[in-house]
């Protein structure tokens, strides 16, 4: 049997109460590993730099495993900017050629430089007009029921290439769901961790990271999903919070 285990943490009360969203983390674990991942989780929470959680929420549901669909790892490249200037320049360059009209990849930018305080989810954002196309306000669509499908494997790939963080393998994973949705054209991601200036383009193409796309110190992070005019945005919503994905590690990356 196979369970999802997500959890979100806010500060000044539950995100619905308006409390400030500190922190959230999405896995698929057997029940062996249930006990031991919701005790991190609530160390995690409890530890961000965001601040500390007053209010953390843990779910823990057991999944269909006829329904649990596998998508692959996304080839990644590192672009060295020198700053965060040249690394949004270079992130937009990059949404263009994934498909994105290039006024929507700006009015993207604009709308996550535009937060005052980050969401608890992403925003989804027409490829084409740039026009915001959920009405999900300050929560956003949390993307969830997602894991590596063997995370030990994941990290030890990821740490023979320097890329060991939590931040990179959880992006990984969720950016291989997001890429493979349907209509979904492109991904712009930075974290909202103040310590943590990394954010990344991805699409089918490719995770194109960029070290620097916002300044050292800021906790305002945040995801645009960019999605294919007149798509169905009810059924994208669906897949991106219910389908269950494992990302597998395709042959060729794990060298
Ligand atoms: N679904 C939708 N949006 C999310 C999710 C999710 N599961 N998790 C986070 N977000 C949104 C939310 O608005 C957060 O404020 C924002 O993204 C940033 O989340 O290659 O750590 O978890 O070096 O802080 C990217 C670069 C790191 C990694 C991203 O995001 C690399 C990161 P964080
Ligand atoms: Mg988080
Ligand atoms: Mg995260
Ligand atoms: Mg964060």
């Amino acid at each position: 049997m196979l369970y999802s285990v997500r959890m979100r943490a806010a500060q000044g009360g539950a995100h619905e109460a308006g409390g400030r969203h500190i922190s959230g983390a999405e896995r698929i674990a057997g029940a062996g590993d249930l006990a031991a991942l919701a005790a991190a989780m609530v160390t995690r929470a409890l530890s961000h730099s965001r601040g500390r959680a007053d209010f953390i929420n843990i779910t823990v549901e057991a999944i269909n495993e006829e329904n649990v669909c596998r998508v692959p790892l996304l080839p990644v490249t590192t672009v060295a900017v020198p700053d965060v200037h040249a690394g949004r320049e270079a992130a937009v360059a990059q949404l263009i050629k994934a498909g994105v009209a290039p006024a929507a990849a700006r009015q993207g930018l604009a709308a996550l430089l535009g937060l005052a305080d980050s969401m608890r989810g992403a925003m989804l954002v027409c490829a084409e007009s740039g026009r915001r196309l959920d009405n999900t306000a300050m929560r956003g669509v949390r993307v969830s029921r997602m894991d590596a499908v063997d995370p030990a494997g994941l990290t030890a790939v990821l740490s023979r290439r320097g890329l060991d963080n939590a931040h990179v393998r959880e992006a990984l994973v969720l950016a291989a769901k997001v890429a493979a949705a349907p209509g979904v054209v492109a991904e712009l991601c930075w974290s909202d961790d103040p310590e943590y200036t990394a954010g990344y383009v991805a699409s089918k193409d490719g995770y194109y990271r960029f070290p620097y796309l916002k300044p050292y110190g800021s906790p305002v992070g945040g995801r645009v999903f960019f999605v294919t005019p007149g798509s169905d945005l009810t059924a994208l919503i669906e897949y991106l919070e219910r389908q269950p994905v494992l990302v597998t590690v395709p042959e060729e990356a794990s060298e």
